[in-house]
């Protein structure tokens, strides 16, 4: 169900992402942005303001952890839903997340990648990626209903 052009456009910003520094931004800003999400990350220590969280080890490591867990359905877009079933049931079963948040990360990501790639975030590059995000959200909330 991708296009052509939707799978060059995503590859291609993919290549320009740094999992390690965009993780970082996108993970910070789902928690400054969204405060509620901080109550999963009770084990993380300090994320009293914005300032702490940015500076957070943990926050910057789990971010890298998310984007590359993302790169694995970049690299299987023809199989997001398998390449992520097991992500799916973990935040089900386990971590107990809330399956809204998935798209709240994506949002902050789309966020990430737009003012990264600036006017190189075309219509067609945007949209492609909304899918992609789309189908990534779906695919991790999959094994809640
Ligand atoms: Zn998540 C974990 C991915 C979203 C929360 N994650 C995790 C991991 C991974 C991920 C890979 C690891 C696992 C294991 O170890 O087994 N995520 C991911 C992705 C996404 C996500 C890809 C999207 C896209 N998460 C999310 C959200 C949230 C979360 C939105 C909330 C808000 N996670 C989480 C938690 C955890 C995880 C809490 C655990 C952490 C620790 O370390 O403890």
């Amino acid at each position: 169900h991708w296009t052509a052009e939707e799978k060059a456009a995503i590859a291609a910003v993919w290549k320009e992402v740094d999992v390690e520094a965009d993780g970082h931004e996108t993970l910070a800003r789902v928690l400054i942005v969204f405060p509620w999400t901080q109550r999963y990350f009770s084990s993380f220590g300090d994320l009293s303001c914005a300032t702490a969280i940015l500076a957070n080890p943990k926050v910057k490591a789990h971010g890298k952890r998310v984007l590359s867990a993302l790169g694995g359905a970049v690299k299987n877009i023809d199989d997001i839903k398998h390449t992520l079933a097991h992500l799916s049931e973990v935040h089900a079963e386990k971590l107990h997340v809330d399956p809204q948040n998935f798209k709240l990360l994506a949002n902050c990501l789309v966020i990430v990648l737009a003012r990264k790639l600036g006017a190189r975030c075309t219509v067609p590059c945007h949209a492609a990626w909304e899918k992609f995000l789309a189908v990534v959200c779906a695919a991790l909330s999959k094994h809640y209903h």
